[in-house]
């Protein structure tokens, strides 16, 4: 075939994918309606966001702001592409798979704006434990990659190994994230002053965020323990309702309330102290 043949054939099957997408979740009230909450809530958060952030001044928090209000934007987005079935595909699953030979609908959207949404959370609570560039680098760099080798795992359709591969892979940046979460961050934090608020929001992060890999994993796309888009749709949706929205208000709430700790670095809260002590 020539290839514009190929671009024709290609667009003609998108659209045809899309529209199938489209209207199988538009009839799906339980798969919708995880979609429209989220739309909806994001917008809400956008809006409660920016009021929240108009009097900070300084300039790590309102990087730190800046971050937080970028979460529920790109959200939005996200949950656009999913609802109109531009970023939700039906996926042949292969010989092996629990469900091998037949098509499932894939959220794959998702693991592609995670690839935004999780750095932005991270930056936000990396600046507030005040890490060092290193240290953010690494984390944010090994985050990218757990999302896009779970996009991998979730469209590879030529075989079941390759899938649980990737998804291993993906495990194994996420381990790089859980340890700067649980070893290296606390203790920038305690230095930062910011130890109390910085702790409650890491450990809100590390539960729901292990909440994702095992709706992967049970999910049609893993191991199709449950079978139905929409509960799974549900089950990422209410993690995503905490791990951002509920996250990023504790987060600005804290940050707006108590602007010159977080503004200062841990070096200038040392020397202010010992100055106070003197
Ligand atoms: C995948 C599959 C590959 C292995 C692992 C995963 C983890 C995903 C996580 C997602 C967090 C998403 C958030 C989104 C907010 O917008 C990609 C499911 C470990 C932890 C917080």
């Amino acid at each position: 075939m020539s290839p514009i043949g190929q671009i024709v054939v290609s667009g003609i099957l998108l659209q045809a994918t899309q529209a199938d997408a489209f209207s199988q979740i538009q009839n799906d009230v339980l798969l919708s309606s995880s979609l429209w909450v989220n739309i909806a809530l994001a917008g809400l958060s956008a809006l409660l966001f920016v009021y929240m952030g108009r009097g900070i001044a300084s300039n790590r928090a309102r990087l730190i702001w800046g971050a937080t209000l970028m979460i529920p934007l790109v959200s939005i987005s996200s949950y656009l592409g999913l609802a109109s079935g531009l970023t939700a595909s039906f996926i042949e699953m292969p010989a092996g798979h629990a469900l091998a030979g037949e098509e499932v609908m894939s959220q794959w959207g998702r693991y592609l704006t995670w690839t935004l949404s999780t750095p932005l959370i991270l930056l936000a609570l990396g600046l507030l434990a005040d890490a060092n560039l290193g240290s953010l680098f690494t984390v944010i760099t090994a985050d990218i990659g757990m999302c896009m080798t779970g996009l991998a795992a979730a469209l590879v359709t030529s075989s079941y190994l390759f899938r649980w591969l990737f998804y291993a892979v993906g495990c194994t940046f996420f381990i790089v994230v859980l340890y700067a979460l649980v070893i290296e961050w606390p203790t920038f934090a305690v230095e930062a002053g910011t130890s109390d608020i910085f702790r409650l929001l890491r450990t809100l992060t590390i539960v729901l965020w292990l909440g994702y890999p095992i709706i992967w994993a049970v999910g049609v796309e893993g191991l199709a323990l449950v079978q139905s888009p929409g509960l799974t749709s549900w089950g990422y949706s209410v993690l995503d309702i905490l791990a951002k929205y509920v996250f990023a208000f504790l987060l600005l709430r804290r940050i707006a309330s108590n602007e010159r700790i977080v503004s200062m670095t841990g070096r200038e809260l040392a020397t202010e102290s010992a100055t106070v002590d003197d």
